[in-house]
C-alpha cells in the first residue's frame, strides 16, 4: 500500500481529489491539510474534515496551515470553498470520527512523516509553501519522503497566470509562492510534476459534465456534478476562469500511474520579476519529471468509476 500525505488548497478540484484519494483501495491517506491559496482556510478545511466524514470510515484530523503567499489569488476563485462547504450532502447529521488537528499544516507534516514506518509519498495540488516552511524547521524529513507529486509549473510559453505587472509564463501554484518551488528544487527529493502540458487535456467540458448528470443515481457521481457546477467549462475558447481538471488529474496519477506519460527534464525556477513563477529548461537546473501527457478518456473514466463507488 502506498503511504501518502496530501496538502490541498482548497479549490473545487483539490477537494474533489481528497473524494477521489478515499476511495483508492491501494493507498493509504496518512494525513490531510490545506493552505488559504486558492481558498480561504477555514472553510477549505472544514469541508475537508466533513468530506473524510461523510466518505470514508477512517478517523484522519485535517490540518490547516497559517502559511501566506507573494501573490494572491482573485477572490472569485477563493470562495468556492465555502460553497462546498455549504452542501447538504455534506451537512447531513453524521457520525463524526475526523476534526480539525492542533498542529498546523507544516507541523502536522513534520509529525506524520517523522512517526511513518515506511517512506512517504508527497501529494500537493496548491503552492509548495507548508512543505517548503517543514524542510526548514525540521531537514530530516527529506529522507521519510518517497517521492514529491505535485501539480505545477509549466515548460509551455503560455502558462496559466493572466495578472498585471506579469508576463502570463507561469502556473499559478508556482506564481504564489516561487520562493517554496526554489526552496524544494533544491533539495533530493524526486519530482514528479504534473505540468500544464498534461493538466490542459483535461478541461472541464459540456459532455463530461452531462456523463455525470446521467450518472446522478450514484451518491458519488452526484457529488461530482454538483460540485462541479459551481466552475465554467471549456465551451467555445478557454478564458482566464476556464475550468480544467489539474488536481484531479494529479491524484489520478497516483493511483494510476499509467495514464500518463512523462519525461525527465532539469529544470529551475524564477523566483522575481516579470516572469515569476516560471518554471524552465535549464541544465544546471535539477531533474524532474515532467508529466506531459494522457490518456484522456481513460482518466475520466478512473475519476467516474471511483465515484461510482459511493452508491
Ligand atoms: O493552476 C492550477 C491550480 C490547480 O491546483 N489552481 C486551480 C487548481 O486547483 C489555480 C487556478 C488556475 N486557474 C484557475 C485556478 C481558475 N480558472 N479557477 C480556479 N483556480
Ligand atoms: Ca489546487
Amino acid at each position: 500500500m502506498t503511504k501518502v500525505y496530501f496538502n490541498h488548497d482548497g479549490g473545487v478540484d483539490d477537494l474533489i481529489s481528497l473524494f477521489l484519494l478515499l476511495q483508492m483501495e491501494e493507498i493509504e491517506l496518512i494525513g490531510v491539510s490545506a493552505i488559504g491559496a486558492d481558498c480561504y482556510v477555514e472553510p477549505a478545511t472544514s469541508a475537508s474534515r466533513k468530506i473524510i466524514n461523510r466518505f470514508s470510515n477512517q478517523k484522519l484530523d485535517v490540518a490547516s496551515s497559517n502559511e501566506r503567499g507573494k501573490n494572491p489569488f482573485p477572490k472569485d476563485w477563493r470562495m468556492h470553498a465555502f460553497l462546498v462547504d455549504a452542501m447538504p450532502i455534506l451537512n447531513e447529521d453524521m457520525k463524526i470520527r475526523s476534526n480539525i488537528a492542533e498542529k498546523n499544516a507544516s507541523e502536522d507534516i513534520i509529525e506524520k512523516l517523522l512517526k511513518a514506518e515506511e517512506k512517504v509519498t508527497l501529494l500537493f495540488t496548491g503552492p509548495l509553501t507548508d512543505l517548503a516552511k517543514s524542510l526548514k524547521d525540521e531537514p530530516r524529513i527529506e529522507e521519510r519522503i518517497e517521492r514529491l507529486v505535485w501539480m505545477g509549473g509549466t515548460l509551455l510559453e503560455k502558462g496559466n497566470v493572466e495578472e498585471p505587472e506579469h508576463d502570463g509564463t507561469a502556473e499559478w501554484n508556482a506564481f504564489w509562492d516561487p520562493e517554496a518551488v526554489k526552496t524544494v528544487f533544491d533539495t533530493n527529493i524526486k519530482i514528479d510534476m504534473v505540468a500544464l502540458e498534461s493538466t490542459n487535456q483535461v478541461p472541464l467540458t459540456p459532455d463530461i459534465r452531462k456523463r455525470w448528470a446521467n450518472e446522478r443515481t450514484y451518491e458519488g457521481v452526484d457529488f461530482l456534478g454538483v460540485c462541479y457546477a459551481l466552475v465554467p467549462p471549456l465551451t467555445h475558447f478557454v478564458t482566464n476562469s476556464t475550468y480544467f481538471l489539474w488536481d484531479v488529474l494529479t491524484t489520478a496519477y497516483v493511483g494510476k500511474p499509467e495514464l500518463v506519460t512523462k519525461e525527465e527534464i532539469k529544470i529551475g525556477v524564477l523566483t522575481d520579476g516579470p516572469s515569476q513563477g516560471r518554471t524552465f529548461k535549464s541544465d544546471e537546473g535539477r531533474i524532474v519529471n515532467i508529466i506531459n501527457d494522457v490518456d484522456r478518456d481513460g482518466f475520466f473514466d478512473y475519476m467516474t468509476d471511483l465515484a461510482k463507488k459511493v452508491k
